[in-house]
């Protein structure tokens, strides 16, 4: 049995897949994808993720692509520790959650952005964006790379993101069950949702974590588990 995971050390979803798989306690390879050098768009690595955005795994050499989908087949191929909510509605339920989570991820863009490829991207001559724009699947990227390059997000955007991730933790906060999201135990809710507040926690809105006890002591409960030091998530600022 192979386990290859093509990841970037700083993308919330990789990070969410390697919380996942070390929490399975499962050993894998893992190769970096450099996304500075827009390795994600080059053919090779188009050809296992058609959407050319990271993690990708490969299970026996069979690629895989979206976090979310990826660790729900890790937990259907090695079921033992159950990381899904029994019940097939709490299961349902924690889907659309992880789907509205994944809908966010652009408010963590405008942030992260600035640190990993402005500077970058700032000194791309129009031809050299051109060339890269034409290789991006995506509409929703084709737009973010254009605005690191040529007009950075502005204030006011920053805070509508700020206000949206803000929002996430106070539905996250009525949804606490025994410390949990879904069922009362740790799940794969969990695990998908950690890595943004890692973000909110360590840039964007770190009062708004501490001003929600039950966020604070949830976001503890998380980093104190082994798993979450193997997962290696790290300072996203050098
Ligand atoms: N829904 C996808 C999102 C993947 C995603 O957005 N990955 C980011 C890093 S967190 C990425 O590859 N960004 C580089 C880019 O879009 O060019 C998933 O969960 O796998």
């Amino acid at each position: 049995m192979s386990l290859l995971l093509y990841h970037a050390p700083k993308s919330s979803a990789s990070r969410r897949v390697r919380l996942f798989l070390e929490e399975k306690g499962l050993a894998y390879e893992a190769k970096e994808v450099d996304l500075s050098k827009q390795e994600h768009h080059q053919p090779a690595y188009l050809a296992i993720n058609p959407l050319g955005v990271v993690p990708t795994i490969l299970h026996d050499n069979k690629p895989l692509h979206e976090s979310g989908t990826i660790c729900e087949y890790l937990d259907a191929v090695f079921p033992d520790p159950p990381l899904l909510p029994s019940s097939p509605y709490q299961l349902a339920l924690m889907r659309n959650w992880v789907r509205h989570v994944d809908g966010l991820i652009i408010n963590l863009i405008r942030f992260n952005w600035r640190h990993a490829f402005q500077a970058k991207a700032e000194k791309l001559s129009d031809a050299e964006l051109e060339e890269m724009m034409r290789r991006i699947p995506s509409a929703e990227r084709r737009d973010a790379w254009m605005r690191v390059a040529r007009k950075p997000y502005t204030p006011e955007e920053l805070d509508e993101s700020r206000a949206k991730l803000v929002a996430m933790l106070d539905t996250m906060d009525s949804m606490m069950t025994n410390g949990w999201l879904f069922e009362g135990r740790y799940s794969l809710g969990d695990i998908a949702v950690a890595p943004f507040v890692k973000r909110i926690d360590e840039e964007i809105a770190p009062d708004a974590i501490a001003a929600r006890p039950k966020i604070a002591a949830w976001w503890e409960a998380v980093q104190s588990r082994p798993a979450y030091a193997r997962a290696n998530f790290g300072p996203f600022v050098d």
